[in-house]
């Protein structure tokens, strides 16, 4: 091939990357927004008949770093709350194999566990932290990590 132009391949690599993301966020429809910030304090959601709150730990939260997750879910109704719940880490419109973090019971509606998030080579930084509080409920948070 003749396009060995190496005065540019920092430009072509540059405009590859942008190509994959490109196509990436073209497969995966528009980008969803963060709805969550945790680098200043907790976020909560609405799940079903429960309030649920995220925290994560330490501030900001950065990738490579051990994380800290608590959460507490609050509500009046009788349904009688799990032992441990999963947190499923993932990026929205990305595959990046499984990562989920067990959160031990510390009381009641409170869990806390750890876990790492990692870099990703694209470059994005919007992750998904879901909550599989049961087969029916579940909520999610979507934010921005740091570096
Ligand atoms: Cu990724």
């Amino acid at each position: 091939m003749v396009y060995g132009n190496r005065l540019i391949p920092g430009i072509r690599s540059c405009f590859s990357v942008m190509l994959v993301l490109f196509l990436l966020s073209c497969s995966s429809g528009a980008e969803p927004a963060a709805d969550c910030n945790p680098h200043t304090g907790s976020c909560t959601k609405q799940a079903g008949a429960y309030t649920v709150t995220l925290d994560i730990n330490p501030k900001p939260v950065q990738h490579m770093k051990e994380l800290t997750f608590d959460i507490s879910i609050a509500g009046d109704s009788a349904v009688v709350l799990p032992d441990t719940i999963l947190l499923d880490l993932s990026m929205p419109g990305m595959e990046m194999g499984k990562n989920q973090v067990e959160l031990s019971k510390t009381g009641e509606g409170y869990y806390s566990g750890t876990g790492i998030i990692v870099k990703c080579p694209s470059g994005r930084v919007l992750w998904r932290a879901t909550l599989l509080i049961s087969e029916t409920l579940n909520s999610s948070f979507t934010f921005n990590v740091r570096d």
